[in-house]
């Protein structure tokens, strides 16, 4: 463990270093830097790249990776926004209607797809009123880019009609689940749903979607071992998990951050609890000096004394639920990780303070980026912008090539891959930029910087964005004012229903109908999705909205408790 206290000496010894103060003109400079950072990559995308998924960096061309959606030009969409580019913005927006088809014969894995595809779609039709673009009537809660999000993520509900409601991992687009495919799914593939489909179904008014993620987050629940603790990998059939490692990376990490960001964003305590009770195993079971390892999720024994890169989103997740102590200790055991290779290596032995074979890459992951940004916004500690200003050195100067950003295959020798991931241009350079932006409109609250609040619906009714933004684990914002106003709305229609029904039926079939009503009034709280059912295959009218200012803004905070206002 020599290098175990090592670590901690450096970490002790960043602690005491006072960090350089940046003023506004740096952070500006910075910002600066971080765009043209942006505009390199994604114009070379379109030069060379598009229509496929991805940029190959190294040659100059373009592949299809997690399917044939044009990823990255969905992916980078709401970066365009964050950085301002409203023209270009409304140009990919309409390019994208035109060109992209998800009916086709590509098997797709249904994580990615939702996280990257439906994801950042979503939030693109959610910001699309500050990105100037035309609306319809009924906007936020239809719009030609939720119609695109919505029908991406239908092609994946085939996946989810399993005994347990457990998802598969892969679906074909066209025809749906393979009768060969794999029932193995990784922890993340099965929990990393709600964001996405409870804001379908909260701004459609169809149900489907968030009942199959919330029936498949509480059948993972319910396999958590005696100890508390889930797996890496489980068969969605038989319900046995078939990898037993249990912590906070690869393979799980989005579950739990979407306990979190789905508690907040749908004031749901149920969520919350989970997290909390997943939270007590992990901090019982897996932490050693702020490091989290990996044990065996029976009977707690470490498995892997190993930090892998994608576990960095932790400290985030931590300062979004208050518990600032424990993420900043963390943050700083992982930005001595990064100091040491000038990046995070995809696996880090805690014990050798060394790579791990054939784990020495580098992909241009946003985890540690992300929580500086949290952190920042939390502490207003300057070391979180050293960090960012680092990662921006150290990216431009290991892997720009003349047509991209390229993966780093090994961070000991700087030998590159030839692969740009999308989530460079959504995650790494938008928390990069947000970072340096702390009064940017997606930090939340209507009060400073461009952060007046919007108004939407017919007659503006619906105030949105008063209520901050939830980032999805691709980094695509979703707005809770939005879904609240947007489900409001069809709450309001079916009582409306209700009311005209009953005052065109004869007198006794009234009654029995508002002795129904009333019954439902009286059961016990649900959750929002099934009061706001339309019947299959209804559209949506334009709707009269109404919505609050004040419930959003005095519930949520990005670093204070959840559920703080108990009316
Ligand atoms: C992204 O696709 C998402 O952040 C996901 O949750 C994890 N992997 C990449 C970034 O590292």
């Amino acid at each position: 463990m020599r290098a175990s206290v090592c670590a901690a000496l450096l970490v002790c010894f960043l602690n005491d270093v006072a960090a350089h103060q940046f003023t506004e003109q740096e952070m500006s400079a910075v910002r600066e830097r971080i765009k043209s950072m942006f505009y390199h990559a994604y114009n070379s995308y379109l030069d060379n790249a598009f229509p496929y998924d991805e940029l190959r960096p190294l040659t100059c061309d373009g592949q299809d990776t997690w399917g044939s959606f044009s990823l990255t030009l969905i992916d980078a969409l709401d970066t365009l926004l964050v950085l301002g580019n409203h023209s270009e913005f409304q140009r990919v927006a309409s390019i994208l209607q035109d060109t992209v088809d998800f009916d086709i014969d590509v098997n797709a894995s249904v994580f990615e797809t939702n996280i990257r595809v439906v994801g950042g779609l979503l939030s693109a039709h959610l910001l699309a009123g500050r990105a100037g673009m035309e609306l319809e009537p009924g906007w936020p809660c239809s719009g030609p880019l939720l119609r695109m999000a919505e029908e991406a993520a239908r092609k994946l509900i085939p996946a989810f009609q399993t005994p347990t409601g457990m998802p598969y991992g892969t679906v074909n687009l066209l025809h749906g689940v393979s009768p060969t495919e794999t029932p193995v799914t990784c922890t993340a593939g099965v929990g990393t749903f709600i964001l996405e489909f409870a804001t379908l179904s909260r701004l459609t008014g169809d149900p489907t979607f968030e009942d199959v993620a919330r029936r498949a987050l509480r059948a993972l629940w319910r396999t958590r071992s005696d100890i508390g603790l889930v797996g890496n990998h489980i068969d969605v059939l038989s319900k046995k998990w078939v990898a037993q490692d249990a912590g906070i990376g690869a393979g799980v990490d989005s579950y739990f951050e979407y306990l979190v960001k789905g508690a907040i964003l749908l004031q749901d305590e149920e969520l919350l609890n989970m997290f909390h009770a997943y939270d007590s195993a992990i901090q019982n079971y897996t932490r050693f000096d702020d490091w989290y390892l990996w044990v065996q999720m029976h009977k707690g024994t470490v498995s892997m004394p190993i930090f892998q890169s994608l576990e960095a989103f932790w400290p985030g997740l931590q300062s979004l639920l208050g518990n600032l102590d424990s993420a900043v200790r963390t943050f700083q055991n992982y930005y001595s990780v990064w100091r040491q290779f000038g990046g995070l290596p995809e696996f880090y032995s805690i014990p050798q303070g060394y790579t791990v074979e054939k784990r020495e890459g580098y992909p241009l992951r946003p985890e540690l980026i992300e929580s500086a940004m949290y952190l920042y916004r939390a502490t207003g500690d300057h070391t979180y912008l050293q960090l960012g200003l680092d990662a921006l050195e150290s990216i431009e100067k290991i892997s720009r090539t003349s047509c991209g950003y390229a993966s780093v295959k090994d961070l000991r020798d700087h030998q590159l891959d030839n692969r740009m991931e999308s989530f460079f241009l959504a995650e790494t350079i938008k928390y990069l930029y947000l970072l340096f932006d702390p009064t940017h409109f997606l930090h939340g609250g209507g009060t400073e910087g461009d952060g007046s609040w919007e108004e939407g619906g017919e007659g503006g009714q619906c105030v949105l964005g008063a209520g901050g933004f939830i980032f999805n684990t691709e980094a695509h914002p979703l707005d809770p004012a939005a879904l609240y106003c947007c489900s409001r709305h069809s709450q309001e229609r079916q009582e409306l229903r209700d009311v005209l029904l009953s005052l065109s039926q004869p007198r006794e079939k009234a009654d029995s109908q508002s002795k129904a009503a009333n019954e439902r009034a009286e059961e016990p709280a649900q959750s929002q999705s099934e009061s706001i059912a339309l019947k299959p295959g209804e559209r949506k009218t334009p709707p009269a909205l109404s919505c609050p200012v004040q419930p959003f803004s005095a519930r949520l905070s990005v670093l204070g408790q959840v559920f703080s206002d108990n009316s």
